[in-house]
């Protein structure tokens, strides 16, 4: 039990709701690329979040496999990460069921993202009132020490910490408390369109970069991105919120510091900074793209992969089951 909660265990997902843009990749993929070197990693795709909101079935076959591929060519390697569906790991749902129980209707009620989709006309349907139970089920099976994710999803792993506390606290020590982790810059890529919100697969396709996207497309994007008053690419994201995202992007994707990119950008414009960004996005996704493109053209590449990690998963998730089944009482 000792060593086990000191074991660095990883446990992250993506939404196959859509196409997987750079702010998973910046907020979310990134860190897990980084962190499956040291971490026993679980990078489930969570397809059943993806019904939280309608979705045409064969359309959402393609974006889990395009999501399968994604992970893939953004550098997650399946000998490290167990890369699987969480639909082929039916204790998620069962844990569900149980971390249900002890989750109060209020702390429901508080939850932003839910508020904020409600607000965008989305229905207040059941499954979207209570994800984050199931998405504390998806991080609570595997026992991980981190999680790391974009920003939005800070209050749903605040809610799994409490959720962990009252399950150890009525029926003995069971889960560790799993730490959420940020990247330093780029916890939340705002919408190319608008910067007051974040940057989302289910928003206008020209609010985000897929990763899929052409070189065409990402200098379009770009070109049309939102930008503040006046024209100095400096990074304030409270007064220029949009340049600023821009100068995030560019720091992510080129590894140079913000302060050197205002340095390099000096005596520039918008207009000049856009195209360069451009090219830096373009040059870095292009290998990606590459690579991304020969998986789907050997799908069953990628089935084999997800029946491989479905399998890694499911051997840590029953374990962690039964040990739940057992202590809450049930034969
Ligand atoms: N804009 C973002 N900036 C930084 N991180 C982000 N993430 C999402 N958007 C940003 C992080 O990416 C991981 C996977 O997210 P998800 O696919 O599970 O769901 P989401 O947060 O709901 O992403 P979207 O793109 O906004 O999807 P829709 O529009 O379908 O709801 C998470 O760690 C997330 O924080």
């Amino acid at each position: 039990m000792k060593s086990e909660t000191q074991k660095k265990i990883l446990l992250s997902g993506a939404k196959p709701s859509g196409e997987l843009h750079i702010g998973n990749y910046i907020g979310a993929v990134k860190q897990w690329v980084a962190l499956q070197e040291t971490h026993e990693t679980f990078v489930p795709i969570v397809d059943l979040h993806a019904l939280t909101e309608p979705q045409d079935p064969a359309k959402l076959r393609e974006q889990i496999i395009a999501t399968a591929a994604d992970y893939v060519a953004l550098g997650l390697d399946p000998a490290k990460a167990a890369i699987f569906l969480q639909s082929a790991v039916p204790e998620h749902t069962q844990l569900m069921w149980i971390l249900n129980t002890l989750t109060s209707v209020g702390d429901l009620e508080r939850m932003v993202v839910y508020k904020e989709k409600i607000t965008e006309g989305k229905q207040a349907l059941a499954g979207l009132f209570t994800y984050p139970v199931l998405m504390a089920a998806d991080i609570l099976l595997y026992k991980p020490t981190v999680v790391p994710v974009g920003e939005d999803q800070r209050q749903h792993v605040e809610l799994t910490r409490t959720l962990a506390h009252k399950f150890n606290k009525r029926f003995g020590q069971t889960f560790p408390i799993p730490k959420e982790l940020h990247p330093e810059a780029g916890k939340k890529i705002l919408s190319l369109q608008d910067p007051t919100k974040k940057m989302s697969k289910s928003h206008s396709s020209l609010s985000y970069i897929a990763i899929a996207d052409s070189s065409e497309k990402i200098r379009q994007k770009i070109k049309s991105a939102v930008t503040d008053s006046g024209n100095a690419i400096k990074h304030d994201p409270i007064t220029k919120p949009a340049i600023s995202n821009l100068i995030t992007i560019y720091h992510a994707f080129s590894g140079k510091e913000i302060k050197q990119i205002e340095k390099d950008f000096t005596n520039t414009n918008y207009k000049n900074f856009k195209e360069a960004l451009a090219e830096v996005v373009i040059e870095k996704l292009k290998p990606i793209q590459e690579k991304r493109k020969d998986l789907l053209e050997h799908k069953q590449k990628l089935i084999d992969i997800l029946e491989e990690g479905a399998e890694k998963a499911n051997a840590k998730a029953s374990e962690t089951l039964r040990e739940v089944y057992s202590k809450v009482g049930l034969m």
